[in-house]
């Protein structure tokens, strides 16, 4: 039974008794989900948040990440150059306190991100060939396995696609040991770590016209085709008002969920205030709600001031711990039960 039907029985039930009507809007209130990992749970989904491990004393920050969210990122922690510093020596230090965090405070964890061309340590930013290939899938089979049973989902690989418009592979070191290193990421990923979801993770694919929407559509499609072991679709979600929540956002999610795969929204900030972006995140909130495999949301920070571009804003806590409009739109949201029409959402 989901929130919405108990809060109708219950409000039913009250009626019967007699207790009034004040009472029983009192009895609908405490029944509806009061914070976003329980009304996200009620939808059977979870909601999220990334966090840095420098942070973790900051008792506002951990409260409020306490209270509000069931996921956690690590926001930079078990990327490759925090987690393999130097070739052939791994250090989880970082990365382990923010596990240890997470499970500790009964939450579960989403790994971030074993192969990307960004953030490499030094020493990989000059490898090439067949020698950075096999670097890359020693460290993937060295983290997956490290946080083998820990980890609910992988980004597997993180922003492999161009922005230039023709739906090409991004140019980098990694792209270069051929154009296969994707899926030897994913195969060496399940191999390490059979029990972990595992996503492909990028940005600016939220529009399904977007070229770079349809390019890692192919992809997935292509994958799931061959058995290329690939669980998931990481949608960043980094909106402004330059890249806003496009008009067909659920058809994108719901065209990816269709090729069986679960699809999961990874790294939601929303640039901007009020209305407009509480209007956004509903919207957002709304799409996923209407995709039954969009298993979960995550945000990319607790306060604004944690935010990678704070001057924009874009999360759901002020820099006071203070929940925004947006926040209430997302709660809200959550605990309608009736899924609206993400296409709804635009800016
Ligand atoms: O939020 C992260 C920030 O602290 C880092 O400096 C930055 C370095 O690239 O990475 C940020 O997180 C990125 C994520 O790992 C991948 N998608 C884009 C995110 C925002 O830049």
């Amino acid at each position: 039974m989901n929130r919405t039907t108990r809060r109708w029985r219950v409000t039913m039930g009250a009626t019967v008794a007699g207790l009034g009507l004040l009472a029983a809007t009192a009895l609908s209130a405490q029944a509806a989900g009061s914070t976003l990992h329980e009304a996200a749970a009620d939808q059977g989904r979870y909601f999220g948040t990334a966090l840095a491990q420098g942070k973790l004393n900051d008792t506002q920050y951990t409260t409020i990440a306490d209270r509000e969210f069931g996921m956690i990122t690590a926001e930079n922690e078990m990327k490759m150059d925090a987690t393999e510093p130097q070739q052939g020596v791994f250090d989880y230090s970082a990365g382990d306190r923010i596990v240890d965090w997470a499970t500790g405070h009964g939450k579960q964890v989403r790994g971030h991100a074993l192969a990307w061309h960004s953030q490499q340590p030094g020493w990989m930013q000059s490898m090439e060939g067949s020698a950075l290939r096999q670097a890359m899938l020693n460290h993937v089979t060295q983290v997956a396995t490290h946080y083998r049973g820990k980890v609910y989902a992988w980004d597997v690989v993180n922003e492999a696609f161009s922005d230039n418009g023709d739906g090409s592979r991004r140019d980098s070191n990694l792209q270069r040991t051929g154009n296969d290193w994707i899926e030897a990421a994913f195969e060496a990923a399940r191999a390490a770590d059979p029990d972990a979801k595992l996503c492909y993770n990028d940005y600016n694919t939220d529009s399904w016209t977007n070229p770079k929407t349809q390019a890692v559509y192919a992809m997935v499609k292509d994958f799931r085709s061959r058995g290329v072991p690939i669980d998931c679709v990481g949608f960043q979600a980094h909106f402004n008002s330059g890249n806003p929540v496009p008009n067909n956002y659920h058809e994108t999610l719901q065209r990816f969920a269709d090729l069986g795969v679960d699809v999961q929204i990874t790294e939601l900030d929303i640039e901007g205030s009020g209305g407009s972006q509480a209007e956004q995140f509903s919207g957002v909130t709304q799409a996923c709600l209407a995709v039954e495999r969009c298993t979960g949301i995550t945000v990319w920070g607790v306060r604004d001031t944690d935010s990678w571009r704070a001057s924009g804003t874009p999360l759901l806590f002020d820099g006071n711990g203070q929940k925004k409009a947006a926040y209430h739109a997302v709660l809200d949201v959550l605990n309608g039960g009736e899924p609206g029409d993400g296409g709804s959402a635009t800016s």
